[in-house]
Formats: C-alpha cells, structure tokens, sequence
C-alpha cells in the first residue's frame, strides 16, 4: 500500500523525522475497540495494541489514538502482537465535548481535509445545527460540505437549498440521494487520492448508505428510520476508515444528536464572519446588539437583511463556548490539584516506609 494514497504528505514526513523513532513502522489507524486497533501500513493492514509505555505516558484520553492518526508500531519479534508506542502528532482533529455532565474533549477523527456533513431533506434539517457543525470544522482548516441528501422523498427540497445559502453562504452543498444515485457524481468528485472525508450527522440520515452507494456494494451496514419521527436508530456504532479503490477515505461515523462544541472561537468568528464585521460598525465595542443605540447588527435585522433567529444562534454558540472555557478550566485545576495530592500522598507513604525499615 502506497502511504501517500493513505494520506502520508510532507507535513507528516516532518512531524514524524522530530520524533526521531528508530525501527519502527508507521501505520493509519482506521478502526478501534478499547485497546485493540486495526492499522493500514506499507504492508497492508494490521492489528495491534496500546503499548505500556504509551498509556502511562498519556495523561490525556485524547492523546490516545483515534480513527485517522498516523502512529508509531514496533515488534519484539514476528510471534508478538505490534504495540503502538507514539502518535505522530495530527495535523488536524474533529472534536467534541463528550456528551453528559464530563468537561472532557472526545477526538471524532484526525488529519482530516473534508467533512461532509449530512442532513436529510425531512424533519433532520435544522439549520442551526449545520452552523454548529460549520463552526467546529472551519475551527480545524477543513473544508465543510454539506450534503442535503434523500431529495428523492421531497418535492420542495429548494427550500432547504435557500435556507442554506441565506444562512450560511460560504458553505458548498450538494442535493443528492444516496438511494437513487442523484448527483453521487458531485460528491464523488471530492473523493480524491490521499484525501480523507468524515461524514457527520444524526442517526438516519443516510451516511452509510452514501458510502455503500459510493463504494458499489453494501459494506456498511443500513437501518430503517423509526416511522413515528423519521429518526434513525443508531445502526452504526463504530468508527471506521474505509480505502476507497479508486483513491481516497472515508470515515463512517455513529449518528450523533448534536455535537457539543469543544474549542470553536475561530470556527464560530469564521461561520459568521458577516456579523462580526457588522459588529465592528456598532456604536459601542461591547455591544450585545439588544438594544444600544447605534447597533449595525439590529439595524441589518430591521432591514430584512438578516435574520433575528441566526444571530440569535450565533450568541448561543458563543455562550455556550464561553460556559465550556470556564469549566475546561476549573475541570483542568481540579485534575492538577488531584494529582499534586497523589503525588503528595505517595511521597508520604515512601517516606513513612523509609522510617519503618
Ligand atoms: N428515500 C431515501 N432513503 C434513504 C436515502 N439514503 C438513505 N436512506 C434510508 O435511510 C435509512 C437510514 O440510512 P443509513 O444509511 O443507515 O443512515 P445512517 O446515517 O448511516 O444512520 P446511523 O448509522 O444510525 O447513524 C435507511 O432505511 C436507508 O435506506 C435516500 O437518499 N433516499
Ligand atoms: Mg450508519
Ligand atoms: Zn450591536
């Protein structure tokens, strides 16, 4: 297998000679389970766990590898399984917030240049959930693609395009339908060598049946949408990095509800770039655009040429980013302070020890 159709470039070449790892292979990992990974590498796929050296040097959960990481394996010896002993460090990561009360970051995929995000022309679309999408992926440098899929079961499926373009006009969408086969060719012809593509969206939208319809035959496994709600039930449970034959990856993720923002400052400013530039025009710099006097933003409202309800959505993000920094940070002293305990704690216990003997 050829790395560089594996995604293998230049910045990861560099990323990977400061390392300075001597007999070693380097491998993709395209899927998990607890410590149990699967690697794509020069000699074809392999499997392969965590060495010890790697998890009691990783304080973080994020650090350990996810699906898209390039990574350091070595071999004792050919009766040995490979041990994982470094991660190359990414060029990219899609993150979320892990979902319940934890301020704790869950890395989705890395070195990742597109994310296709699919919604459905039915009751899935939502539009502020795809600016939330927007906001974490133009945080990362890759590219957003929103993928407006089942137009086979909607006649007025142009107005889910409009909403789109009012909303989010710098964003590329594409109308299709993984099931009959409209327009694939648009989507395919993103599907390039050595690019990888995640795709996101909730549960039912036809994420693995774009892929199956991609790849010709029904690799992924497809379920049928609840018919109450038209919602999926989370027939994907894993992650997975799938080679395409004729170039190219794909991610296939679990349906998720919502992604939860993990750090987005510079997505969010990019995402709405236009309100921010109005923003600088208010007569005060602080300005919430609620009811100043001079506020450029409310006065655009009052225009008609934009609307209450995407502002309203952009300072829900930036709330919520604001909640989240605050807990990081609190979550991260409280780890601090647990561990200087620990180590406070075993010194005591060395040093009592040391009395006894
Ligand atoms: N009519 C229509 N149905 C589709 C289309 N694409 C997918 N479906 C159907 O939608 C249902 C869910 O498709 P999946 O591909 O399993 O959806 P998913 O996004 O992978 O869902 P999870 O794995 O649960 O996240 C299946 O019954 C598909 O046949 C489409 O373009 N048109
Ligand atoms: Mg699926
Ligand atoms: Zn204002």
């Amino acid at each position: 297998m050829d790395l560089n159709k594996l995604g293998w470039n230049e910045t990861l070449e560099k990323k990977f000679k400061e390392l300075d790892c001597k007999d070693i292979i380097k491998g993709r990992v395209i899927f998990h389970s607890g410590k149990q990974y699967k690697i794509m590498t020069s000699n074809g796929e392999i499997t392969a766990n965590l060495s010890n050296y790697y998890i009691n040097s990783t304080e973080i959960k994020s650090n350990l590898p996810a699906v898209g990481d390039w990574v350091c394996l070595k071999q004792v010896d050919e009766f040995h399984p490979y041990q994982i002993i470094k991660l190359i460090p990414r060029i990219n990561k899609l993150s979320r917030k892990v979902s319940g009360e934890k301020s704790e970051e869950q890395v989705i995929a890395s070195n990742i240049d597109i994310v296709f995000i699919v919604t459905s022309a039915d009751q899935d679309f939502n539009i502020r959930r795809l600016e939330r999408y927007c906001a974490s992926i133009n945080e990362i440098s890759a590219q957003p693609i929103i993928i407006l899929n089942k137009i086979d079961i909607c006649n007025d499926y142009k107005q889910y395009l409009l909403d789109i373009e009012e909303n989010l006009p710098n964003i590329t969408t594409l109308s299709i339908s993984a099931k009959t086969s409209e327009n694939i060719d648009e989507v395919i012809q993103y599907i390039k060598p050595g690019n990888t593509i995640v795709l996101v969206g909730s549960s039912g939208v036809g994420k693995s049946t774009l892929i199956n319809n991609i790849l010709g035959y029904n690799r992924q496994t497809v379920g049928e949408i609840r018919e109450k709600d038209g919602k999926g039930k989370h027939v994907t449970t894993s992650r997975e990095l799938i080679v395409i034959p004729n170039g190219g990856m794909l991610i296939d993720n679990p349906g998720i509800r919502e992604l939860q923002l993990w750090s987005s400052e510079i997505g969010i400013s990019k995402t709405f770039e236009d309100i921010e530039e109005l923003s600088r025009q208010c007569r005060f710099s602080d300005c919430t655009h609620n009811a100043e006097p001079g506020c450029a933003v409310k006065k655009t409202i009052e225009m008609g040429q934009l609307s209450q309800e995407r502002v309203d959505g952009y300072k829900k993000l930036l709330r919520e980013q604001d909640y989240l920094n605050t807990r990081k940070n609190t979550y991260e002293k409280r780890k601090k302070d647990r561990k200087l305990s620990k180590i406070y704690r075993q010194g005591k216990s060395i040093r009592k020890y040391k009395g006894n003997d």
